[in-house]
């Protein structure tokens, strides 16, 4: 890989996960040597070290034992010792009889115990303290996954001057399940200790920063959430966003091209008897990763004679894991009895239907089997990522295979050409199997090449640019205040489209006609405390400019400020269609064009006494309401509440403001800490369908973060594409997490169109 010495600014990267990334191996001769180990974690991040080198501080993987730093390629490995106790209580115990199954949806029951959790926070500190004497000045430190959440606060505390990282490799669960942790508070604490923390998912990110500010009341403005001053820090901003992280496809691709593995994966067909069909599952042996659901959806298919045990062979490599975890033993005899059962039952002299592998094996050995497989199975009940789906995508460059794939597998946002099942409904995974082991090899062409198209699209070269390059905009930030006082939220470099707005997109940018509408505040230009500071991310304007130039193309801002207020902005609006105070305002329409929406009229004498009257009553009941600020409109007035310090009294006043608006017979619209009242009843949707109207027919792009924007998401219909901005519920069918990702769907839209680039420092 390419291009990564720069990743890091020069500063020293030192990685901490549970386990160093090796394998002792002794040798007949009792030579002790270390190769690396397999893993998802490995697999993603060795390419970077590989290039960056780096410390990594970790468990070697043996009990009790006490051993001295060493090096193997351009790592420095330094060995954290964990007792016998330690591994039974913190890892054993709370990582992966707790952590495990909560965060993967409890598919298991997690358990609950004090001892467990005081290991766990003893050990977290164990690794921090090891870090912190290692680490040098001004080092970056990227804390690996949801055994060390606890490192990144207690690192804070040791070494203000570094740079801290977390990656979290499994999902972070909905803040429902989350919350029955008893130690919830301690766990999040512990994260927010970072500048940056990565996920595997939008939902996973979202799910966290709703979980951060129901427990600690830290606000979130798009990812970044806010942490406040204390008596000892000055306040500062943490990052939590999702980087879906990925394979290094093209040294997978090259092992695929090396002939002697093309002739090995024509072995293991032979010796597996030359079947019509080599289905494939990989994983490790793990209760989250479906491998009883696929046996028995196998089993029942066998037993059905939809599949003919004589010309089809299911591989099943399961590497070993957690073997002392009680689930995992019990597992691992079940799906043993299962293999046993079924070749019984189905198998021949000779040719028995299912291959179960129990052990690891060489990356040149997987590849070989990957090319070997007509179908790959990765059908997990929920699982983070999956690399063994992407692995398989950009090894087959001969455009042959289907990938049968789990919509519980974060992998399953990008992969959208594979074939996706639910893997609890076994009958809708038993014909999937069987569509697969049928599929006409033109169809098979078209979806692998799309599939490796999506793993090129966001290889780990990608993934570790975005991901660093966060780390490393929150290290500058850093060294820019030296006290650590980072008042401005990190701009991160690379923001995700998700895959499936990539698609609709690209279909919109096709088209002769297109309208594109924003809302302002929240969605293109990231919340500030006071209104008067917002201003468009830089991107997103450049990106509406050369759209608005592009022939065919209308833009349009519809937005509850009214005109004047958005004006004070600087939003360069020129050529737009612009609708303000939500929808009673409209201008930007030529004559001919007005004609088809004609707006509203001037108030009647009525309607201005009797918004003068209202106004005059919240100024005197609200008015002098420290943080209030009422704004008055053409049409009507609103409250903010954005700067009342305590939330709850924001809540209330806002409550008691709608009361006394609807006895004055106001239209009232909520907004997040807002509350518009109107003695005319427009919407946002209303005013769009009058936009519509006037301009040549085509669909409509509508971006939008508010409560009010959904009058809108309700009146498109099913060629238009509606983009939540942000967390909360939705009419909308697609969702990204924050403004800095609608200015990149923007910004995709228009180099679509006009094959113009913005990148997301583009000059304003
Ligand atoms: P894992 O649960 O380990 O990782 P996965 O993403 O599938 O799951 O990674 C497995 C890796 O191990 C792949 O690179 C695969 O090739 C390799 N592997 C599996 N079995 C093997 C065997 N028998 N021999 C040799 N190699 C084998 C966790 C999360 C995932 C997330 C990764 C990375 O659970 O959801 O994708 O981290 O973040």
């Amino acid at each position: 890989m390419t291009g990564m010495q720069d990743m890091t600014g020069g500063r020293e990267l030192v990685m901490v996960s549970n386990r160093l990334p090796v394998d002792r191996v002794v040798d007949e001769a009792g030579n002790t040597s270390w190769r690396t180990s397999p893993g998802g974690l490995v697999t993603a991040v060795e390419p970077i070290v590989q290039s960056l080198g780096c410390v990594w501080v970790g468990w070697a993987g043996s009990a009790g034992e006490r051993l001295d730093p060493f090096d193997i390629d351009t790592m420095h490995l330094v060995p954290v010792e964990l007792s016998e106790e330690d591994i039974e209580l913190y890892y054993e115990g709370f990582s992966n009889g707790t952590l495990w199954p909560l965060y993967h949806d409890v598919i298991a029951q997690p358990e609950y115990h004090r001892e467990w959790w005081d290991r766990y926070r003893k050990v977290n500190r164990r690794f921090a303290e090891h870090v912190a004497e290692v680490a040098s000045e001004g080092a970056i430190v990227w804390v690996h996954d949801y055994q060390l959440q606890l490192v990144p606060a207690m690192l804070r505390e040791l070494r203000p001057d570094l740079t801290i990282a977390f990656f979290l490799h499994i999902p972070f669960p909905p803040s429902r399940l989350f919350a029955q942790l008893p130690w919830r508070r301690k766990i999040v604490e512990g994260l927010l200790g970072a500048d940056v923390i990565g996920f595997q998912q939008t939902t996973d990110a979202v799910a966290f920063r709703l979980t951060v500010e129901r427990y600690t009341r830290a606000p979130a403005l798009g990812n970044t959430i806010m942490i406040p001053e204390t008596a000892d820090a000055p306040s500062r901003t943490v990052l939590a966003q999702e980087f879906p992280i990925s394979i290094d496809a093209e040294s997978f691709a090259a092992t695929a091209r090396r002939p002697e593995i093309i002739e090995r994966a024509r072995r293991i067909r032979e010796d597996l008897g030359d079947p019509r069909t080599v289905m494939l599952g990989v994983d490790r042996l793990d209760y989250t990763k479906g491998i009883r659901h696929r046996l028995k959806a196998f089993d029942e298919l066998l037993a059905d004679g939809e599949i003919d045990p004589t010309d089809t062979v299911f591989v099943q490599v399961a590497s070993p894991s957690r073997e002392r975890v009680d689930a995992y033993r019990q597992l691992r005899d079940e799906v043993e009895g299962t293999v046993g059962r079924v070749n019984g039952a189905h198998g021949t002299i000779g040719r028995a239907p299912l291959v179960y592998l129990h052990r690891g094996f060489s990356r040149d050995e997987m590849v070989a089997l990957y090319l070997a497989a007509d179908v790959l199975l990765v059908t997990p009940l929920r699982d983070g990522m999956n690399l063994v789906a992407k692995e398989y995508a950009v090894c087959r460059a001969d455009d042959r295979g289907v990938l049968v794939l789990s919509e519980f597998a974060g992998a399953a946002d990008e992969l959208r050409d594979a074939l996706l099942v639910n893997p609890h409904d076994i009958e809708g995974l038993k014909a999937a199997i069987v569509r697969a082991a049928h599929m006409p090899e033109e169809e098979q062409r078209r979806r692998m090449r799309r599939l490796r198209r999506a793993v090129y699209d966001n290889d780990v070269a990608h993934w570790a640019a975005g991901y660093l390059g966060a780390v490393q905009a929150a290290a500058e930030a850093k060294q820019a205040e030296p006290g650590g006082l980072v008042t401005e939220p990190v701009q991160v470099m690379t923001s995700f489209v998700p895959r499936s707005i990539e698609d609709r997109v690209r279909r919109l940018a096709a088209l002769p006609s297109l309208l594109i509408a924003t809302d302002f505040d929240g969605t293109v230009a990231p919340i500030v405390s006071r209104p008067q500071d917002a201003r468009i991310l830089s991107r997103a304007q450049r990106a509406l400019d050369v759209l608005q130039e592009s022939g065919g193309v209308r833009v349009a801002l519809l937005t509850g400020r009214s005109l004047s207020g958005l004006a004070e902005t600087g939003v360069r609006s020129e050529g737009w269609v612009v609708s303000g105070s939500h929808g009673s305002e409209l201008v930007g329409l030529d004559a001919a064009e007005a004609g088809q929406a004609p707006v509203d009229g001037p108030l009647t004498d009525a309607e201005q006494q009797a918004l003068a009257r209202v106004t005059r009553r919240f100024e005197r009941i609200f008015g002098s309401e420290p943080g209030v600020r009422l704004e008055i409109k053409p049409f009507g007035l609103a409250m903010h509440t954005r700067e009342v310090p305590d939330p709850e009294q924001a809540e209330e006043l806002l409550a008691a403001a709608v009361v006394l608006g609807e006895a004055e017979g106001m239209h009232v619209r909520e907004g997040k800490m807002v509350r518009e009242f109107s003695v005319r009843s427009s919407d946002k949707g209303t005013v769009l369908q009058r936009i519509r109207a006037a301009l040549p027919a085509g669909p409509v792009l509508f971006l939008g973060d508010d409560v009010t924007d959904e009058d809108v998401f309700r009146v498109l219909g099913p060629d238009d594409v509606g983009i939540k901005v942000g967390p909360g519920e939705t009419r909308a069918g697609e969702r990204v997490p924050d403004p800095h990702t609608a200015a990149a769907v923007l910004a995709l839209l228009a180099e679509l169109r006009t094959g113009i680039v913005i990148g997301s420092s583009a000059p304003s």
